[in-house]
């Protein structure tokens, strides 16, 4: 099956012109994006909102009694019901603005965590996390003394969970892990941990910053404790992302920022913290940019999750297939029916940066190097890898581009 057997969905031509940037060109070849594990590109609707605001109402929130202050206000707070929604969140209170995944793990490290970790307790992660879910633990480690452990994988790249029984105990307080791996692009069964979890008492984080822009996810239905994602991964913009956490929890969480806007009142003698959510939201956030993830949620409905995960499906399982094919190149992590819409690879033993620059000559944009993820790739044996993700807009017949690069360069390099 190559490309130009397959015809190219109506609903697929529409949605690429919805996005300027694949109109250009990088060295005179049409830009074939595939790097959208790092981030993603925009829709019109998105740029668009961050230049209304600007243009039309830009303006400080929750403070001013004027009316661009109020509007601005209005369009934050309704994107982070809409933001709500889209996970499922029982309230919008429960949906905390952070400036990405990164912050919304430390918000929990650092607010929760201290409040209840100390030694003789653990912490278990797992060996495919991403660096934002392993440094956080590292650092509190380091200063409570608990301890951290790591559920292991598999050589095929999946959860080893033959000894999840002994590592969740009744000295686990938070089980935290990455529900799809930016390295391996393995799903997790990320339900059932959370059950095993609960079943010792623990609480369960969920890292979804793979899984949010590409699947629908269920925050209830999950049962997760915590869960986080940026928005930048998702058709929104830089510099916001989400923390969502049960009730209770957020409201017995002391503050971990203090500052503007998170407090009730401020005496000399001491102060109060503000209500959910804005209990962890010191100082001015990202306005636009909460605004932009709110018109980036929108888009991603009307296009709907289904379509986005079954398309991303087809394609990732298109590109296992082709990829397999080219000499000398090896996929890690599972097959296509266990995998989210990325392939990461190594070919002979050219370095992952020299694939990516050749391949970025022909216009092709994919990543290159440990993906934040250096315990998978020691764990593998391998210092880097070249990675291909995929999204919503990403057509067969960039994958066949994308393995016609890859020939050429091992050529060139002839391992
Ligand atoms: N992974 C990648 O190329 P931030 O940087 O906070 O928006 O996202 C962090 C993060 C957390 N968890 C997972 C599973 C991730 O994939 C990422 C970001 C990018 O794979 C950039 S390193």
């Amino acid at each position: 099956m190559t490309g130009s057997h397959i015809t190219i969905d109506p609903k697929l031509s529409s949605l690429r012109s919805l996005f300027p940037v694949l109109e250009r060109q990088v060295h005179g070849k049409p830009l074939v994006y595939l790097d959208n594990a790092a981030t993603t590109q925009k829709p019109l609707a998105v740029i668009e909102s961050l230049d209304n605001y600007y243009r039309h109402y830009n303006s400080n929130i929750h403070r001013g009694v004027h009316t661009l202050s109020e509007e601005a206000t209005t369009a934050y707070e309704e994107a982070r019901k809409r933001i709500a929604r889209f996970i499922n969140a029982a309230s919008d209170k429960q949906t905390i603005f952070t400036r990405n995944a990164t912050e919304a793990i430390n918000v929990v490290a650092h607010s929760w965590g201290r409040a209840n970790l100390g030694p003789g307790d653990e912490v278990l992660i797992t060996e495919m996390e991403h660096h934002s879910n392993i440094v956080p633990w590292q650092i509190l480690q380091e200063q409570l003394g608990f301890t951290l452990r790591y559920v292991p994988i598999t050589e095929g790249g999946t959860l080893d969970l033959s000894e999840l029984e002994t590592l969740l105990n009744e000295r686990t307080k938070l089980f935290a892990f990455v529900h799809v791996s930016n390295a391996l692009g393995t799903i997790n069964p990320a339900a059932e941990l959370v059950t095993a979890a609960h079943e010792v008492g623990a609480l369960a984080l969920i890292d979804a910053s793979q899984s949010v822009p590409h699947m629908p996810v269920d925050v209830q239905a999950l049962d997760a404790d915590f869960l986080v994602f940026s928005g930048h991964k998702m058709c929104g913009p830089t510099g916001i992302g989400i923390l969502y956490g049960k009730r209770e929890l957020l409201e017995a969480m002391p503050p971990f920022m203090g500052g503007g806007d998170m407090i009730r009142e401020v005496k000399m003698s001491g102060s109060r913290w503000n209500t959910l959510p804005y209990k962890f939201e010191a100082g001015t956030p990202a306005i636009a940019e909460g605004i932009g993830l709110g018109a980036a949620v929108d888009f991603l409905q009307e296009v709907g999750l289904d379509w986005v995960w079954q398309h991303e499906h087809a394609l990732t399982s298109y590109a296992y297939e082709r990829l397999a094919q080219v000499e000398g190149l090896r996929i890690i992590g599972p097959g296509p029916e266990q995998r989210g819409g990325l392939v990461a690879f190594t070919l002979g033993d050219i370095h992952p940066h020299d694939l990516s620059a050749v391949l970025d000559g022909d216009g092709i944009a994919i990543r290159a190097g440990h993906h934040c993820a250096q315990p998978i790739h020691d764990r593998l044996g391998i210092v880097a890898s070249a990675r291909a993700s995929f999204y919503l807009y990403n057509t067969f017949g960039e994958v066949d581009k994308l393995v016609v690069g890859l020939e050429k360069a091992g050529q060139i390099f002839a391992f």
